[in-house]
């Protein structure tokens, strides 16, 4: 990627928006505890993706005749003590093929001509309080009419530019997955009774800092594998638990990963984990043969939970018509969650540009318990990038809640539930590219089946 690449998606993005001028703020430094100590910068992916540039406070103007701005800071004598010799904001317009220039402090002025002039700004949903008053000043309104002045026409715009990855995306998320894969194969080696989830939780962190790469997100490392989004490292590993591990390191240019694997703590599944893990197994395997652009992901979420009820009735658990199951949504008890969602710059590729990313107009969210976190429903297209990442969890508390409630007991055989008390959970989730004629596992693999698990956990 090269200033022509962001120049390029520039143009693109002024043809789509026709009209108007497109303001791109870039993230601010965030303070911890005080001004200066701040945690890890995180760029705004809408900023690397059209600018490149990985700097704070840091704004890009693209006006209707064709003209763009690039503003920055001003450069202080004293930052050659603090900074060192370090890009100015000549090098970062030429790095992204900026022609003009203009101080940060200079932006609300001349956002505040066009606006006299009757030039309409659009700009994205702010995630960031901070960036809601920055607009507010910038836009010379109420910070609490900022989120309801968004341009609807620029989030479209953009979605569909960022959901279509370009080879080199498509390298840089495959780049991230090198490092993701390096990661999986050093924690799945180290992995013990008696390690504590603290101790694997600093090796994702120790190869992922090794190649100078920050996580896409805060890692899971637990045997609560079952707590959807757990981040706490508390317990210790004991013989008989399952490990779920959920992460991804981010690529040179800022782009995510994001796998889940769950093995054994002992190297070796019990037969009840191994009942489960080929069930999980064959839900993502099911849903990676059908992804293609002749399907939904809505329907591919479908084809996962259509084949847990199936398993979960071979083994019991379940009874009853799999599809009756699913429709009524009683597999949800064991999969409460979507299938996947995009990927791309962002983890949950531009999920700050909200609901549109992955439902078409006029669709929306189904309220069914389950069905209901399902991020990404639309008609697949070539070029875009999903995880697929399937579960089965007993969540005790979820369990007593619908066995009380008996709730969809024609499906659901609460009885056999007891042998599963402290099973935990398993998911597995890949990364994958959606091609032609069918679909693509990102990466060069990691260890998945449970034969490949077992010959290389604790090893
Ligand atoms: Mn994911």
């Amino acid at each position: 990627m090269n200033f022509q690449t962001y120049q390029a998606r520039r143009q693109e993005l002024r043809k789509a928006v026709h009209g108007g001028a497109i303001l791109i703020l870039a993230n601010a430094e965030a303070p911890k505890n005080y001004a200066d100590n701040v945690y890890p910068f995180r760029q705004d992916s809408n900023f690397l993706y059209y600018v490149g540039v990985n700097e704070a406070d840091m704004a890009a103007l693209l006006l209707p005749g064709g003209e763009e701005i690039l503003f920055g800071r001003e450069e202080h004598p004293d930052d050659l003590v603090w900074h060192g010799p370090h890009a100015v904001l000549s090098d970062h317009a030429s790095a992204s093929g900026f022609a003009g220039t203009g101080l940060r402090k200079t932006l609300a002025g001349v956002v505040s001509d066009l606006c006299a002039r009757g030039v309409e700004i659009h700009y994205l949903p702010p995630y960031r309080a901070e960036r809601r008053f920055e607009l507010a000043e910038i836009l010379e309104t109420d910070p609490r009419t900022v989120d309801g002045g968004v341009s609807q026409i620029l989030i479209k715009a953009v979605i569909a530019q960022r959901s279509i990855k370009t080879d080199a995306e498509i390298a840089e998320i495959e780049g991230a997955l090198a490092v993701t894969a390096e990661a999986y194969r050093e924690i799945m080696a180290a992995t013990r009774p008696g390690r504590t989830e603290a101790e694997l939780a600093a090796v994702l962190q120790r190869v992922a800092l090794a190649h100078d790469r920050q996580q896409s997100f805060n890692p899971i490392v637990s045997v609560r594998g079952e707590v959807l989004h757990n981040t706490s490292y508390a317990n210790t590993l004991a013989e008989g638990d399952l490990l779920l591990v959920d992460s991804g390191a981010d690529s040179a240019r800022w782009y995510a990963s994001d796998i889940t694997r769950t093995f054994p703590v002992s190297g070796t599944f019990t037969s009840q984990q191994r009942d489960i893990y080929e069930i999980v197994l064959a839900m993502q395997e099911a849903a990676i043969a059908a992804a293609s652009p002749e399907k939904t992901n809505r329907e591919l979420h479908g084809l996962a939970a259509l084949t847990a009820a199936r398993g979960l009735v071979d083994l019991g658990l379940m009874q009853g018509d799999p599809h009756a199951a699913v429709e009524a949504g009683a597999h949800a008890l064991f999969f409460p969650h979507g299938l996947g969602h995009m990927l791309g710059q962002d983890v949950h590729d531009m999920e700050d540009l909200g609901d549109l990313v992955g439902y078409d107009e006029g669709d929306s969210r189904s309220e069914q318990f389950g069905l209901a976190f399902l991020r990404l429903a639309k008609k697949l297209q070539p070029g875009f990038v999903i995880t697929i990442e399937p579960g089965i969890y007993f969540v005790p508390a979820l369990i007593d809640q619908w066995r009380t409630a008996d709730r969809h007991s024609e499906f659901i055989c609460y009885d056999r539930l007891h042998a599963y008390q402290g099973f935990g959970g398993i998911r597995i989730e890949d990364d994958v590219l959606i091609t032609a004629d069918g679909a693509r596992v990102l990466g060069s693999g990691i260890p998945k089946t449970v034969a490949e698990l077992e010959s290389v956990v604790g090893r």
